[in-house]
């Protein structure tokens, strides 16, 4: 990409420093932990160790009876209030605080307040709770049966643990194609239950102020308009009205999807500060984060790929069992119960697809979508990109070979997918051809051959996949009713400075550098006079927040599109200046002047003035603008990554040697960042592939409930990634410009399976299961007769 921009001004392309990271790096953060109120008070929150119980009896006596324990809050308390159920984003419902049961292991059963943390906590163990425990349903597959115990009992109508059935395509070319196919692949493919393990658990400070009936709460959320509006519909008829809601959310430590849902702690929190009217702190600790928050995927996949004997792919078919947990909490786009899992047909050119998921419930926390990926878009790479590397090797085709054979071509562009997806523009095979390139692919397929002849193990995977970000164009996409606009206001001052402000929330992104360069891309105002904020609803403009990598999409945008009407009304301002007629006026980056005499000119800081100081008679006074940008579509980022493993032989251990990933977000604001969201997207690929998973035994007891067995990638499992990248832009984007946030979490768990299959097809392995563990592999082995 071309500069517009000198570097003074820094507008887009410039790898500009962050500008959060002073305060980060120097412990001057301002998480919601930092928040201290005068008299503030502390919730600790009592937890099931039942997956499925009645609760006999609550006593709190022992609890009341330290000193600075001031309540225990239960569900019954909250009933009086008609505040114990709560509806989740997908239009479910889900418990406060229960009254009558329990549902999954660590859920909040009671909430203790106190004037400090460590009594709070003294107090949770006081409290004492009798259970009488009930069957309990961990595998959705056996949920499903009917002689299951049906478990939402709080549903009168509810006769089983079925939530919905949702399908997609057309059923009857797709089976047509199949009866007519030369060849068909089929596998079942699940994708573990994992969790966001973001550096900042979740919490709140909720303080109502009952002299201005004002309710604050600094909270950690991805989403705070939409959490403010959740609110005032909850609690509206407590008196909670919106104006008086004022949602924070000051630096976030982490968001990656965990941070979109509301969860109980931050209603009983706000519940607690109500009645108490004192500021009430909950921060959950990290055992209770990855127990009880949202968990990502869980979906049982059986998908199957048909196509000719040259490798032409026709048609594909999919089945999925979704584990919902026992509420369905995920955070999709109403429209959407399977998120945009039907981008399933990826970057391949069909001719026809059908998809059906069936939600299910179990006795798990519910959940169903963070973990840096835009509503299943990470199942359905991982389906269509394991599916194509199985057809291929059937083929005995060549992986990259068999990719470019079927990709959507260039030319193809705008595309409409099998399942009716509008693909904005790509090129597939660039991507692939500059891994391979990067790679030294040839050169690896002749080292495979001859270390196989050896005895070695070794594998190369590809992954070319297609994301789908930027949620969304209005006419589809909603969340409880709201529209998935996002906005921008941006003021200019007199002295020719900006302040900027999103309806969107950085957690980590660095939207107070892009945002910026957007701004002096547009006006030519330097970077470092930008103010960019976000996140405090009372003076953010209303926005949907960030996550689906919807925020350079959407938000971005809207920035774009503020800043042109700043610039039009700039340039009458500039010919009032100049005695100019507007059109006689040319633009370059932070002053019009007159077309043909370069020296008449009036820098963007002199109009700034002006605008306030002399401005046209009859134009109203001043320099500012909103917009509320609703995208005419989704963008669709895209990449091509290639990774090789050796595997040894004694242990199972998978070593990836190299990971080469080429991705392409047309055009980019900042490449520094970029890249940054890429190392650690492709850091959270790696870990999903061969670390974490979450797992319940048949008493649904978490068995990775800490540290101590979820495994995270550290620094020493990180391989060295090898990125690079190719730019086509969005053509609907006013900057041209895709999201990329989650491009690399998406993209790479299937290039790293990919691989180790390769490396054990001859040995008749076809497919492995995420997470890819060392005894997984060892057992394959074995079984193989592979000797040490
Ligand atoms: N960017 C750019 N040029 C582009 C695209 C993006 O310079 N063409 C920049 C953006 O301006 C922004 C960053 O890259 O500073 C990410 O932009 P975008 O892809 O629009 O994603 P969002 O800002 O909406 O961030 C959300 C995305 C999601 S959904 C998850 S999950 C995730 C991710 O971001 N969570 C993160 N990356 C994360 N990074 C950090 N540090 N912390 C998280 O919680
Ligand atoms: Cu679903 S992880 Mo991101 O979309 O916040």
């Amino acid at each position: 990409m071309t500069l517009k921009t000198p570097p003074e001004i820094g507008g887009m392309g410039h790898r500009v420093k962050r500008r959060e990271d002073p305060r980060f790096l120097r412990g001057q953060g301002n998480y919601v932990d930092d928040v201290v109120l005068p008299d503030m008070l502390y919730l600790d929150i009592v937890r099931s160790p039942y997956a499925h119980a009645k609760i006999a009896n609550i006593d709190t006596s022992k609890a009341l009876a330290i000193p600075g324990v001031l309540a225990v809050i239960t569900g019954k308390d909250l009933e009086k209030y008609n505040l114990h159920w709560m509806p989740t984003l997908m239009s479910d419902t889900q418990m406060v605080l229960p009254v009558e049961k329990v549902m999954y292991q660590a859920q909040e059963v009671a909430a203790v307040l106190a004037t400090d943390r460590y009594i709070a906590a003294d107090g949770v163990d006081a409290v004492e709770i009798d259970y009488d425990p009930l069957p309990v349903v961990v595998d959705p597959k056996k949920a499903l049966e009917p002689d299951a115990p049906v478990l939402r009992t709080d549903k009168p109508d509810k006769k089983d643990n079925h939530i919905w059935h949702w399908e997609w395509g057309n059923r009857e070319e797709t089976d047509k194609l199949f009866s007519e196919a030369e060849v068909t692949v089929k596998e079942d493919i699940y994708i573990p239950r994992i969790h966001v393990s973001s550096i900042e658990t979740c919490g709140c400070v909720a303080h109502f102020d009952k002299v201005r009936g004002k309710l604050t709460v600094w909270m950690t959320t991805q989403a705070p308009h939409a959490i403010r509006t959740v609110f005032a519909l909850v609690a509206g008829h407590v008196g909670l009205s919106e104006e008086k809601i004022q949602i924070i959310s000051p630096d976030i430590g982490g968001g990656f999807g965990g941070k979109v849902p509301v969860y109980p702690g931050y209603v009983i929190a706000v519940a607690a500060s109500v009645l108490t009217g004192k500021p009430v702190k909950w921060i959950e600790d990290r055992m209770e984060n990855i127990q009880a928050d949202s968990f990502a995927r869980d979906y049982h996949i059986t998908a199957e790929l048909a196509g000719k004997k040259d490798g032409q792919l026709t048609a594909l078919r999919i089945k999925t069992i979704a584990d919902h947990g026992y509420t369905d909490a995920a955070a999709n786009p109403s429209k959407f119960p399977a998120g945009l899992f039907h981008v399933c047909t990826g970057s391949y050119d069909l001719k026809a697809a059908h998809v059906e998921v069936d939600g299910v419930y179990t006795n798990k926390p519910p959940g169903g979508i963070a973990y840096r990926c835009s509503f299943r878009v990470t199942e359905a790479v991982h389906t269509i990109e394991r599916m194509a590397d199985l057809m291929a090797h059937q083929l005995g085709m060549d992986a990259a070979e068999f990719r470019l054979k079927n990709f959507i071509q260039p030319e193809q562009f705008p595309y409409t997918s099998a399942l009716g997806w509008e693909y904005d523009s790509g090129n597939y095979a660039g991507a692939l051809r500059l891994a391979m390139e990067k790679v030294g692919y040839a050169d690896l397929r002749k080292e495979q051959i001859e270390k196989r002849a050896r005895g070695e193990l070794m594998g190369v995977g590809i992954s070319s996949f297609t994301e789908i970000v930027g949620a969304g164009p209005s006419k589809h996409f909603d969340i409880l009713g709201l529209k998935m606009f996002d906005s921008a206001e941006i003021r200019v001052h007199p002295t020719g400075k900006v302040l900027a402000r999103f309806g969107t929330k950085s957690q980590g992104q660095g939207h107070e550098t892009t945002y910026a360069q957007v701004v002096a891309e547009e006006l030519g105002f330097p970077v470092d006079s930008v103010l960019v904020e976000e996140g405090d609803t009372d003076t953010a403009p209303y926005g949907l927040g960030t996550y689906a990598s919807r925020s350079t999409p959407v938000a971005a945008a809207a920035c774009a599109m503020a800043c042109r009407k700043i610039k039009d009304k700039a340039r009458k301002i500039a010919a009032y200046l100049l005695e100019a007629h507007e059109d006689d006026l040319e633009w370059e980056p932070g002053k019009f002047f007159v077309k043909g005499s370069p020296d008449r000119a009036k820098t963007i800081q002199e109009i700034s003035l002006a605008a306030y100081t002399n401005h046209p008679p009859g134009m109203e006074a001043g320099l500012e603008a909103v917009n509320y940008y609703d995208p005419p579509n989704l963008t669709y980022p895209f990449g091509s990554y290639i990774c090789v493993v050796d595997i040894d032989k004694g242990t199972g251990e998978v070593k990836v040697r190299r990971f080469v990933a080429i991705d392409d977000c047309g055009n980019i604001i900042n490449p520094m960042i970029v890249e940054g969201q890429i190392h650690g997207g492709l850091t959270m690929g790696l870990g999903p592939a061969l670390f974490e998973e979450i797992q319940y035994d048949e008493s649904g007891n978490i068995l990775q409930g800490s540290f101590m067995n979820y495994l995270l990638p550290t620094a020493v499992e990180t391989p060295n990634w090898e990125i690079g990248n190719t730019v086509t832009p969005s053509p609907h984007h006013p900057l041209g410009a895709k999201g990329v946030g989650e491009s690399a979490t998406v993209g790479a768990p299937a290039a790293i399976v990919n691989a180790v299959v390769d490396a054990l097809w001859h040995l008749g392995v076809r497919h492995i299961d995420i997470p890819i563990t060392p005894a997984k592999v060892w057992k394959l082995l074995r079984d193989a007769g592979v000797r040490e």
